[in-house]
């Protein structure tokens, strides 16, 4: 994760009602007052509004005018009146025909008002003597196109996408009795974590299962729950129905989002929207959609800066946001305000309001703008000045999943997110020239950039890019899809060598390819591991695109060291020194081990029809999102 890749272990580890305005919120225009649609205020014409509310304003309008005309015809004088009042001009301008002219000028727009008011009130009475049948049948019918269409107004809501059955959610047993009792240890894993969880820090953030009781991170402000919210989708496709139920209730009850202290913006959408997000697709429960749609529209705030670039920190009670006070002058993160898009494109879809997407959007376009160092992306963006700041550049913490996301917008848009596909391709192309080097052994490993020069130092959490690459190989350019699942391969390699040459066979925070040694950490602030799952992730995609046994075999020796290193009375924990023979804890129980860590795991262990690559991308805390098919889709005129 983004952040944590730069703390210590001790800290943290960063590394409406659905038609509320989106059934019917807009009629198209041509509705059945489509000639009124001048009136609309600011800007907004009236074909923004649902039939009724044009009754309304029609009436309202109809009542103005007749009053209007009262005046005209009661008050004395009343044409000046109108002329002064209503139609003031500067003096200047106002005869310039003479006072004659200026009479017969005035009469024009008297009588083309008079015009306005009568046809106002015809098509009111048209309206009106229509049969309720007919009425009913145009709002049908205005509902209707306006979903076929797909598209509304930046200020308009639309028909959000309705609930469609899942694909893949419960899968195939696992066809032989090894894989099947490999995958019934890692569900017994998951129990164990839920279970301490559950007797020790209900409804707390984390868990510590030293001391078993809670653990509390300030990422998440007082958002309470953070592993409930993670494990909602794990504990699902492991058909653990009790304890998904408890979490359901718990998320109905308790699950609050009106705190007044910072969060990370980042770490609240991964984890409690992504969870909310994929817990709701996976099965249909309401309650996750609304929450979702809440907590989304609560960070919205969070994109009040100058560019759009969204703060790292917000107050989500006062609205008001920051930065991380150590990041390069005031600067946004790229991994941070990257790693949204997925996940605000289908608050957009679940909720009707294009607002979230167009959000995301917008960081789109600012990005494209700008000049990129050697086609690189650094790290840092200023949200004020739209400029970057220090020239870091890194696949690990503080960038990663901004790659990730490019490559997942363009797969979950059914491929059709052309401008993401190419920023993809592209980036990943810089970061072969730039930063893929291959050690004196062999061993492909990604550097790090900092203002042209290279450290050779790779992160754990840069292990993730073995599947980003596996997965992104079949829409490669024809003649590189080889090359990626080769790229991928390597990588997968290096990662599984970095756990292989340590004590306790997991791997450390960062190992490094300098001063005589490979895949190793030299520094003891490198040396820890806090059940981090990027390099299983890794094994997982690896598996589903080449069936090789290795990579099951290398996720089993993890599960192994697991249950040999970290499993503890109280649940699972970190580790402060994979090097040494004995382990000491950090602990902790981070979420992510439930949400990604183990999943993945279980994934490894299961055939490729649960939660199918070709139905689903997972976000970058393994919460599984459905590909938006063409046909299915709200927000297409906001992705164009
Ligand atoms: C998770 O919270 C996410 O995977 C994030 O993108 C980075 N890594 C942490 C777990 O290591």
């Amino acid at each position: 994760m983004p952040v944590g890749s730069l703390l210590p272990f001790s800290v943290s580890p960063l590394g409406s009602g659905s038609a509320a305005g989106g059934g019917s919120g807009g009629l198209a225009p041509g509705g059945g007052v489509s000639g009124l649609s001048w009136l609309g205020p600011a800007g907004r014409k009236l074909s923004g509004f649902r039939l009724t509310e044009k009754f309304v304003l029609l009436l309202v309008f109809s009542g103005f005018i007749t009053l209007c005309f009262g005046a005209i015809f009661f008050l004395p004088d009343s044409p000046k009146l109108l002329s002064g009042v209503f139609f003031q001009q500067p003096p200047a301008q106002r005869s310039p025909l003479g006072p004659g002219l200026q009479d017969e000028e005035d009469g024009g727009r008297l009588a083309r008002i008079r015009e306005e008011h009568e046809r106002a009130l015809r098509e009111a009475k048209d309206t009106l003597n229509r049969p309720p049948e007919l009425i009913k049948g145009d709002i049908q019918s205005d509902k209707d196109r306006l979903r076929a269409q797909g598209r509304g107004t930046a200020a308009g809501r639309l028909t959000p996408r309705p609930f469609k059955e899942p694909i893949g959610v419960v899968g195939k047993e696992p066809g032989d009795p090894d894989s099947q009792q490999k995958r019934d240890k890692i569900k017994e894993m998951m129990k164990f974590a839920w279970d301490n969880y559950k007797q020790n820090a209900w409804g707390l953030n984390e868990l510590k299962p030293i001391q078993k009781q809670g653990h509390s991170s300030n990422l998440f402000g007082n958002i309470q729950g953070a592993t409930i919210v993670d494990s909602l989708d794990t504990l699902f496709i492991m058909g653990m129905k009790d304890e998904f139920k408890d979490a359901k209730e718990w998320v109905e009850k308790n699950l609050d989002f009106n705190v007044n202290a910072e969060v990370s913006v980042f770490e609240v959408n991964i984890r409690f929207v992504g969870g909310l997000l994929s817990a709701y697709y996976i099965s249909g429960e309401e309650i996750f959609r609304r929450k979702a749609v809440e907590l989304g529209e609560k960070l919205l705030p969070a994109f009040n800066t100058p560019t759009g670039i969204p703060w790292a920190l917000l107050n989500m009670k006062s609205g008001i946001g920051r930065n991380w006070p150590w990041a390069s002058g005031g600067s946004s993160i790229l991994a941070e305000f990257g790693t949204l898009h997925l996940e605000f494109i289908h608050l957009s879809e679940v909720s009707g309001n294009p607002l979230f997407a167009e959000k995301v959007m917008n960081i789109r376009k600012v990005l494209s703008r700008l000049d990129k160092p050697q086609g690189l992306y650094p790290n840092y963006l200023n949200p004020s000045s739209g400029q970057w700041g220090q020239h870091h550049v890194s696949v690990g913490g503080l960038g990663d999943s901004f790659y990730e996301y490019l490559l997942k917008a363009w797969l979950m848009s059914d491929k059709t997110d052309e401008d993401a596909k190419k920023l993809y391709y592209d980036a990943v192309q810089a970061i072969e020239t730039h930063l893929i080097r291959k050690s004196s052994n062999g061993l492909t490993y990604i550097a790090e950039w900092k203002g042209g020069l290279l450290e050779h130092k790779m992160g754990h959490l840069t292990c993730f890019a073995g599947g980003m690459f596996a997965l992104g190989a079949d829409g490669a350019p024809t003649d590189k899809t080889g090359h990626h699942i080769e790229l991928a391969a390597e990588i997968a390699r290096t990662c599984h060598e970095s756990y292989d040459r340590t004590t306790m066979k997991l791997g450390p925070e960062a190992f490094r390819f300098d001063g005589g040694v490979e895949a190793i950490a030299t520094r003891q602030n490198e040396k820890y591991y806090i059940l981090r799952p990027e390099v299983i992730e890794t094994y997982m995609y690896m598996w589903r695109f080449t069936h090789d046994p290795k990579y099951r075999q290398w996720g089993w020796e993890a599960v192994q060291a697991l249950e040999k290193y970290c499993r503890v009375e109280g649940g699972y924990s970190g580790i402060k020194d994979v090097y040494a023979t004995h382990p000491s804890h950090d602990d902790v129980q981070q979420s992510f081990y439930l949400a990604e860590t183990l999943k993945y795991l279980y994934l490894l262990f299961s055939e490729d029809d649960l939660l199918p690559l070709e139905h689903w991308i997972f976000n970058t805390e393994a919460h599984p999102l459905p590909i938006i098919q063409k046909a299915d889709r709200t927000i297409e005129s906001i992705e164009k």
